[in-house]
């Protein structure tokens, strides 16, 4: 099968794309850690969360999107088979949202002692997870375009103290739309402007959503692997990311994670963090993927809401 991103085929040759090699040798040399940090701008992580933690959130996960209808539950919820989402507009999708985000599972596998840990390691002090996380649920057909994460983040602590790890709940195979990480790109000097912006004061765009086009301007190999429950691919806010298409061809959603982490005693981004979490402002919903509502700011993972939390629908122009 072709891999691609955004509808577009990756090159697979060996100069252009690879395997994520794992760091799990480096778990208990924090220098070490550091220094591998610094020098890829990631760590891969096989098998650092029990697969039996992971997998009670992928259930609680599934079962709650197989109430609007997302999931088929003729099948098992496990297998994740996209249903025909009858109820997603007429649900609350703030509540629903909320729900996941905070389930006991999907918590027990952001905030594992092992993940942060390797946090803390990184950081050289206690660490906090981000307020808010994003469970993020892509179907067949669905992707991600090409972004770092320093301009959504950067409100609180400094961009080089805050890392993200993206965690699948579950097996996510390449065609099912694992995460890529583009090699060399956290030293690319192309990258500067883009990372001194602010993604809701500047209006920021995905950077593009060709992957051929975005290796030759800002970096080398793509990468990623076939992810299995337990593993974390643990990145800095100038590494450029984005997932691989969900090609599966059983028509089964991918589900994944990705949440931020600082410390402690470092100020948050009132963005994601506090009381009242802002996230990108107005009554807007985190709720990925669908393509139907038309938003053109934050690429439609954004829904705006009316005041009961169901999706405003938008006329195709
Ligand atoms: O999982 C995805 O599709 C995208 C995740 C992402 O952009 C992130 O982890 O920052």
């Amino acid at each position: 099968m072709t891999l691609t991103a955004n509808g577009h085929p990756l090159d697979t040759s060996p100069d252009r794309f690879g395997e994520l090699e794992p760091a799990n040798d480096l778990l208990d040399d924090p220098a070490g850690l550091r220094a591998a940090m610094d020098e890829r701008g990631h760590l891969f992580f096989r098998g650092l969360l029990p697969a039996e933690t992971v997998l009670e959130a992928r259930r609680e996960v599934l079962l709650k999107y197989a109430v609007l209808g997302e999931v088929d539950d003729r099948f098992p919820i496990e297998d994740a088979i996209a249903g025909d989402r009858l109820g997603v507009d007429t649900a609350n999708v703030r509540a629903f949202s909320e729900s996941v985000r905070n389930g006991y599972w999907y918590r027990s596998v952001t905030d594992h002692p092992d993940l942060l840990a390797v946090h803390a390691a990184l950081l050289d002090g206690p660490v906090r997870s981000f307020d808010f996380r994003w469970p993020r649920f892509a179907r067949p057909g669905e992707g991600c375009g090409f972004h770092c994460d320093g301009p959504y983040m950067n409100r609180g602590t400094p961009m080089e103290r805050i890392f993200s790890s993206w965690i699948p709940l579950g097996h996510v195979a390449r065609e099912d739309g694992a995460l890529i990480v583009l090699e060399g790109s956290h030293r690319s000097d192309q990258l500067d402007g883009y990372l001194d912006a602010d993604a809701d004061r500047d209006g920021l765009q995905w950077l593009d959503d060709d992957p051929v086009v975005v290796q030759e301007r800002y970096g080398d190999r793509w990468l990623t692997i076939d992810f299995e429950p337990g593993d974390v691919l643990c990145f800095g806010m100038s590494t450029l990311h984005g997932a691989l298409d969900n090609q599966s061809p059983t028509g089964r959603c991918r589900l994944s994670s990705d949440t931020r982490y600082q410390r402690v005693d470092e100020p948050a981004d009132p963005r994601w963090n506090g009381e009242r979490i802002e996230g990108h402002g107005g009554r807007r919903v985190f709720y990925p993927g669908l393509g139907r509502w038309n938003n053109d700011d934050f690429q439609d993972e954004w829904k705006d809401v009316d005041e009961r939390g169901r999706m405003i629908i938008r006329e195709t122009p």
